[in-house]
């Protein structure tokens, strides 16, 4: 009894430690983050927020990553009350000066066909494409998020 109690304060405690950001010329890129997903699952999601802190506007144009056979970048949409994901032609713009977030239910970057789903605490390697910027790596960081499945082409969100 003393023990798993020991372990379950362990692990609160080592949660919130999870915050990590990466810096490329002019962004910011704060806390990428996945949930845990079902193990057959296809595909999951990754988020993070992106602060340009530079005076010209960038674009995130797509990322990549060795977890999955393809990654996109997808947006949700309330289309007559039904949530779609959809993929976003021409990139996520970051204007100057402003943070664009990355979030469950919202923009996000879509890893499709993910060869193993990887677990709450896992890392994954992702690759970031700005317009202006470059590219970047970042680590990131599997949650256990109480994983509601991603569903994509237009499938409805279970409510
Ligand atoms: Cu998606």
């Amino acid at each position: 009894m003393r023990s798993l109690l020991a372990i379950a304060v362990a692990a609160l405690i080592a949660l919130p430690a999870a915050a990590h950001e990466y810096t490329l010329g002019a962004l910011k890129i704060a806390h990428p983050y996945s949930r845990a997903m079902p193990p057959m699952a296809p595909t999951t999601g990754a988020f993070f927020a992106i602060s340009n802190n530079g005076k010209t506007a960038d674009k995130l144009l797509g990322a990549s990553s060795p977890l999955a056979a393809s990654v996109e970048l997808h947006s949700h949409q309330n289309d007559n009350g039904v949530m779609r994901m959809r993929q976003i032609e021409g990139g996520i713009a970051v204007p100057a000066g402003a943070t664009v977030t990355l979030a469950p239910g919202g923009l996000h970057v879509m890893l499709l066909g993910v060869k193993q789903q990887p677990h709450a605490g896992d890392k994954f390697p992702l690759t970031l494409k700005f317009d202006k910027a470059g590219e970047i790596n970042v680590e990131v960081k599997v949650e256990d998020g109480g994983a509601m499945p991603m569903q994509h082409d237009g499938m409805k969100m279970p409510q």
